[in-house]
């Protein structure tokens, strides 16, 4: 294990006897809600990897120590704490240099689940091409991490504030694997539909992870992302929603937010503006993927022969 690395023992444990584990981020906790649902929100998403009989690794960055598997007052610290900082690949080696607390994003969080021996991770949604992005060059090294780092990320696709046609089209030059999980469509986060299609479709766990398998056999770099769509009885309706994100994109414009302040921006501006109902939706979505991840990481393991 990597010297700036700390795992905790259970999540060692599992790892150890080859077990399911899952991991988790902690910007979804700072950044993505409010005081206290973020941290209920935490600890549901770790309930919920545990009914399945998987084991969660909630990732972050805790006074330069790169944690696995975060306790509930660490978690609780998170929630707590909006000036701890979002932390992509690039910010890493700061933040431990300086034993600093850093919320991981999703390309951070891979980075260390892989570090970790980590292959399953749950999420929300990815960061992606943002809109307007032939301007400001806005593109989260979410994508350039799935080129790279052997995580499959299972999250409910990406919000529209993001161009999702460019997002896929990054991601197939990256040569990122993009799944459907029940569905042909990728997935708009708050809508289980974004008009785009997937380039497979999986109908279970078990293919899920076959998959991942086979390109971990096929010795091929980066990740998979496998796309959940939010639950039917949780979809939002989507001129609604459609509505809420242009307001919201034009807000950010007006006020000229930039850089790694646009995606909780945009997130804060919509749970404001929806009067808390995207916040209802995110958390379902989020749950769900927490409970397929296990799913996927407990076929997996049956898959590789061990129990
Ligand atoms: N998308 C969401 N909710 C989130 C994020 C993305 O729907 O909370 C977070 C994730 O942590 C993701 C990060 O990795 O935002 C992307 O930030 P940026 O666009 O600055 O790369
Ligand atoms: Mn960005």
């Amino acid at each position: 294990m990597n010297q700036h690395l700390v795992c905790s023992s259970e999540v060692k444990t599992a790892l150890e006897n080859g077990g399911a584990v899952v991991a988790l981020e902690t910007t979804i906790i700072s950044h993505g809600f409010n005081y206290p649902e973020n941290l209920e929100c935490g600890r549901e998403c770790e309930r919920v990897i545990r009914e399945e009989g998987a084991v969660p690794a909630t990732i972050g960055i805790v006074d330069g120590r790169i944690v696995i598997g975060l306790d509930d007052d660490e978690i609780r610290r998170f929630a707590g704490d909006r000036s701890i900082p979002k932390c992509s690949r690039r910010d890493a080696a700061a933040i431990v240099a300086r034993e600093g607390c850093g919320a991981t994003t999703v390309a951070a969080t891979m980075l260390f689940a892989r570090m970790a021996g980590i292959r399953f991770f749950a999420t929300g949604g990815i960061g992606g091409v943002h809109r307007g992005a032939n301007q400001t060059f806005d593109i989260s090294a979410d994508l350039e991490e799935l080129a790279q780092t052997e995580v499959a990320v299972i999250c409910a696709g990406a919000k529209s504030i993001l161009d999702i046609p460019l997002t896929l089209e990054y991601l197939e030059t990256g040569g990122v694997t993009v799944l459907g999980y029940g569905t042909g469509a990728f997935p708009a986060f708050y809508l289980r539909d974004s008009g785009c299609a997937v380039d497979y479709r999986v109908e279970n766990a078990g293919e899920a992870a076959r998959m991942f398998k086979i390109k971990e056999e096929l010795g091929l770099k980066g990740g998979v992302l496998i796309c959940n769509p939010i639950p039917l009885k949780d979809e939002m309706e989507s001129a609604f929603i459609n509505g809420k994100i242009q307001a919201a994109l034009d807000e950010a414009q007006k006020q000229g937010i930039s850089g790694k302040a646009v995606t909780p921006f945009l997130l804060a501006e919509l749970h404001k503006t929806t009067g808390g109902k995207s916040v209802e939706a995110n958390k379902a979505l989020v749950f769900n993927n927490a409970r397929t991840a296990a799913q996927i990481a407990l076929a997996y393991r049956e898959l590789a022969g061990r129990s």
